[in-house]
């Protein structure tokens, strides 16, 4: 009987939701499981209060990203495993804690970080039936370490499970200055070879440091290595200019790879995975030209505007193509904001009454909650009922939420299944979470948050941000005290040790 009643449902689901080909019983359970197309908007460096129903200033409209948090479930308590880059991609895109791997922050020259034999998300999919793409920033190594950029560059994403890739190589400050598609430059002359260098320059050519002049943005500190496009960046390249990117054009041009993407795989045999990692509002932020002054905040307000309006055309192309209905998406950030992040953009200047972080402390490389307490949205029209969720969940468990989803039986090594709360058909996520900055960790489980004593500087006073480290074991309530302004580990002596002593089991020390 449950079995009739199983197969009417599954009747019902194909005649009103579209997704004829991708919907398949699991017998076992009599689990329904769906394969809805998927796409994962992963945002660089935006803060959770960066977005307008985060409490985002009436200055900087994101009117698209508002949409889809109020239309989908917008998480309270949603995380990256890291407050930088490299080690929350490769924890979002393996499943696994970026300290297990000593994941940290990569030049653009690095090899490849994940292991090619490796369990990974794009992996899990594409066996589960899924064409996978990326389009947008990697950071996560290519290649080997005496690579040669001027031939195919593997492994890369398509190693490790993505069908096509699009991408740039490490940061938009770093060289190689240029997109690679699945493994090859892009419009690379082979008579003007490219070189990169992260130690040392090229014989003649000018640097941020020797030549200031020639720049058009000011480096604050770091970057004053190559200058390209008037931009002055880490590490130095010679070469490849037919293949050099155009800065204030990269939103457009990945938008425009996005976009065919869809198209093409939208009404296919498969469903897809897309991960689309936009550059904004990492630095140098360069908005389109028909973007600058929109915020009044300088650059790194126009570029989130900017990115909002990309978010717009990625909607408008799923509506058009039939499969809103059809289409999961999961939108987030790879860790908390900073202002200064080594030029001068004026995001200090122009903040006005701005909070990036939505009233939580620290930010980008911070073990304060702003490191990696990030938006985090899921929206799934017909499917997910609008909602706010308290649910604690990370980008970590994308890997067993979505293998849950999609019928497969793989696992990964710290991914949890939170697909009921990424549905908003339970307020329950994981019940604790290590969480990791510039190789240190802390341990959040419930409302707390323990941050260990650590040696080191109070305060990144380049980039003007708490870093978390203090002689004495902090123990925060971020439900009662949400800006961590009260250290309560003195008061919860109790408390403490049992939370210490889980941390200690769990990091495996
Ligand atoms: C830092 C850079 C910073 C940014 C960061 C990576 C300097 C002084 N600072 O080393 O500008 O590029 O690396 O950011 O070079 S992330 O979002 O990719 O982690
Ligand atoms: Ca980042």
């Amino acid at each position: 009987m449950r079995r009739v009643i199983f197969y009417i449902g599954v009747v019902y689901l194909l005649l009103n939701t579209g997704c004829t080909k991708t919907i398949t019983s699991s017998t076992q359970q009599n689990k329904e499981v769906l394969k809805p197309n998927i796409i994962f908007v992963y945002f660089d460096d935006l803060g959770f209060g960066d977005i307008g129903v985060n409490g985002a200033d009436k200055n900087l409209k994101t009117p698209h990203l508002d949409a889809l948090a109020l239309g989908g479930i917008n998480f309270k308590n949603g995380y990256a495993t890291s407050a930088t880059c490299t080690p929350s991609r490769y924890a979002a895109f393996t499943g696994q804690y970026p300290w297990r791997k000593n994941a940290q922050i990569l030049p653009g020259s690095a090899p490849m970080l994940i292991d090619t034999t490796q369990v990974t998300l794009p992996k899990m999919l594409q066996s589960a039936g899924y064409t996978t793409g990326i389009i947008g920033k990697w950071h996560l190594g290519l290649g080997t370490n005496d690579k040669d950029w001027n031939r195919p560059i593997y492994p890369g994403p398509n190693e490790v499970g993505f069908d096509l890739s699009y991408i740039l190589a490490a940061t938009q400050d770093r060289v190689p200055t240029v997109y690679i598609e699945d493994g090859n430059v892009v419009n690379l002359d082979p008579n003007d070879p490219i070189e990169i260098n992260y130690k040392e320059n090229f014989d003649g050519q000018p640097t941020g440091k020797s030549h200031p002049e020639l720049t058009s943005m000011k480096w604050h500190h770091g970057h004053n290595a190559s200058i390209i496009n008037g931009i002055p960046r880490i590490g130095y390249m010679k070469g490849g200019k037919s293949a050099t990117w155009s800065d204030i054009d990269m939103a457009d041009h990945f938008l425009a790879k996005v976009k065919s993407f869809i198209v093409e795989n939208a009404n296919g045999e498969k469903p897809f995975f897309l991960t689309y990692t936009m550059q904004q509002p990492h630095v140098p932020r360069t908005p389109h030209p028909r973007f600058v002054g929109k915020s009044g905040m300088g650059p790194r307000g126009d570029v989130i505007i900017e990115a909002d309006w990309c978010i717009g055309e990625l909607m408008k192309t799923i509506r058009q193509q039939g499969i809103e209905e059809n289409t999961l998406i999961i939108l987030s950030s790879d860790n908390g904001p900073v202002l200064n992040d080594g030029y001068y953009d004026e995001a200090v200047e122009l903040l006005g009454q701005h909070d990036p972080n939505g009233g939580l402390r620290g930010g980008k490389y911070s073990l304060f909650d702003a490191g990696a307490h990030v938006p985090f949205i899921t929206y799934w029209k017909g499917k997910i009922q609008p909602s706010t969720s308290d649910a604690l969940v990370c980008q970590v468990d994308l890997f067993a939420s979505l293998a849950d989803l999609v019928g497969s039986h793989q696992k990964a090594q710290d991914s949890e299944n939170v697909m009921d709360a990424f549905l908003g058909k339970s307020s329950e996520g994981r019940e604790s979470l290590i969480l990791e900055a510039s190789t240190k960790t802390s341990y959040r489980k419930g409302d707390y948050v323990l941050i260990p004593a650590y040696k080191g500087k109070k305060v990144n006073k380049k980039v003007n941000i708490e870093l978390g480290n203090s002689p004495e074991m902090a123990l925060y309530n971020l439900k009662l005290d949400p800006s961590q302004k009260k250290n309560i580990a003195e008061d919860n002596p109790e408390l403490v040790k049992t939370l210490y002593n889980e941390y200690l089991i769990k990091r495996g020390i």
